[in-house]
């Protein structure tokens, strides 16, 4: 079963989304496996964001990550790498559809509320960043067999 990274950046925990998110991939069907409240350091930062280090905006991505807590997330199902990334709509929010969590929620792109893996490479990669493996639990839910 696929798994993917998510994580409610600063400007997410602090406009108090977490719940709605967290609301958000429970109601699609989604389980999640790991989650915790937690500082992120400049080396972590730089590592997840490895992709973008020449961009422009390399500096303010990390210095905004690094300036608050995140919620980060593992969550799984099937399709849930790209099925997440259409929940959480385009990078830009000016551009995201209504509906999706940048959509009804962002403003603007350096503070889009929420990262989620781009291809089984990047979650793969971001939940071994931000998590060991001990913290991914693996249950079934019981309810599998009640409905
Ligand atoms: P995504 O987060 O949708 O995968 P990305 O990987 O292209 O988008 O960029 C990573 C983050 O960098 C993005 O969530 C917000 C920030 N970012 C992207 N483009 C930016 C820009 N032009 N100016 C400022 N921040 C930007
Ligand atoms: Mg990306």
């Amino acid at each position: 079963m696929e798994q993917t990274f998510i994580m409610v950046k600063p400007d997410g925990v602090q406009r108090n989304l977490i719940g709605e998110i967290v609301q958000r991939f429970e109601k699609k069907g989604y389980t999640l496996k790991a989650a915790k409240l937690m500082d992120v350091s400049n080396a972590l930062a730089e590592e997840h964001y490895g992709e973008h280090k020449d961009k422009p905006f390399f500096g303010e991505l990390v210095g905004f990550i690094t300036s608050a807590p995140v919620f980060a997330m593992v969550w799984e199902g099937e399709n849930v790498i790209k099925t997440a990334r259409s929940m959480m709509g385009s990078t830009n929010p000016a551009e995201a559809q209504p509906g999706t969590i940048r959509g009804d929620y962002g403003v603007e792109v350096a503070k889009n509320v929420i990262h989620g893996s781009d291809s089984p490479e990047s979650a793969e990669r971001e939940i071994g960043l931000f998590f060991n493996e001990s913290d991914i639990l693996s249950y079934k839910k019981d309810i599998n067999s009640w409905v």
